[in-house]
């Protein structure tokens, strides 16, 4: 009976030293727990916040069934899901680009930044998996189209037109801005360094043989986490402002 159960048991024994199990499993929670988050306090506001934290609460979400999938596919496989990964961020990180566009449009952003961001983002990634998963033989040259890519959305939000419409918004927007910058310049960084760790005979073993699942999925708690509750603390902040002023 006992050998039975095993053999049908679907839910398999994860090892105390899996990190990329164990990082999978708790972003897959984080993920669900902050999508249930934005969804339930997106009608605390009106309409002009509430696509944003829509948007956020489906960031995290779709990112929390590609974790489910990413886990189990990690637990029968032992090998990094990396085309689910790619699949995630292709539908994730542009819908982080509507959330600039979304947040610059009261200062008048047009659609034209919104496209410019995201065809930069999809080159990014496209590039980015070529590399990763189609010719890791030329993992270099696929990482440099990939990073220039990056640096061209960097320049746009940090000193480009994005940057020109945050300022004439000023304020709270303003704040919020800066802070998703952030979140572009330092938490994105880490995907590109964790990349090169991750190329044969490049920086291959500077975290001392720690699996790149486990820095793409700390940075993805980070960076889609953190976007949104960015995004819900401008909403809050901007809301107050209105309700004072009224
Ligand atoms: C939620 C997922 C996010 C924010 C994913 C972001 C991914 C990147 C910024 C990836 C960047 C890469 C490079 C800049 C060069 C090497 C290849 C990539 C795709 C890892």
């Amino acid at each position: 009976m006992q050998n039975l159960n095993a053999m049908i048991s679907l839910v398999p024994k994860m090892a105390p030293d899996d990190y990329v199990g164990f990082t999978f499993f708790i972003g897959a929670m984080a993920m669900m727990a902050a999508s249930a988050f934005f969804f339930f306090t997106m009608n605390d506001f009106d309409r002009k916040w509430k696509t944003s934290i829509l948007v956020s609460g489906l960031i995290t979400f779709i990112a929390a069934v590609h974790y489910w999938y990413m886990r189990d596919y990690w637990f029968v496989n032992v090998e990094s899901p990396t085309f689910f990964r790619y699949v995630d961020w292709i539908l994730t990180v542009p819908l982080m680009c509507v959330e600039f566009y979304l947040i610059l449009k009261i200062a008048g952003a047009k659609p034209k930044l919104l496209w410019k961001l995201i065809v930069l983002s999809v080159i990014m990634l496209i590039t980015g998996y070529a590399g990763e998963a189609i010719d890791p033989e030329n993992a270099q040259i696929w990482g440099l189209v990939s990073g220039i890519a990056y640096f061209a959305i960097v320049y746009e939000i940090w000193l480009g037109g994005a940057a020109k419409l945050a300022k004439a918004a000023g304020g709270s927007v303003l704040k919020a801005h800066k802070m998703l910058c952030w979140f572009v310049l330092v938490g994105w960084a880490i995907y590109p360094i964790g990349y090169m760790a991750g190329t044969p005979g490049w920086y291959e073993g500077i975290f001392g043989g720690l699996n790149i699942d486990v820095l793409y999925n700390i940075a993805d708690a980070i960076n889609k986490i953190g976007f949104g509750l960015v995004i819900y603390t401008l909403a809050v902040r901007q809301t107050e402002a209105e309700q004072l002023s009224a």
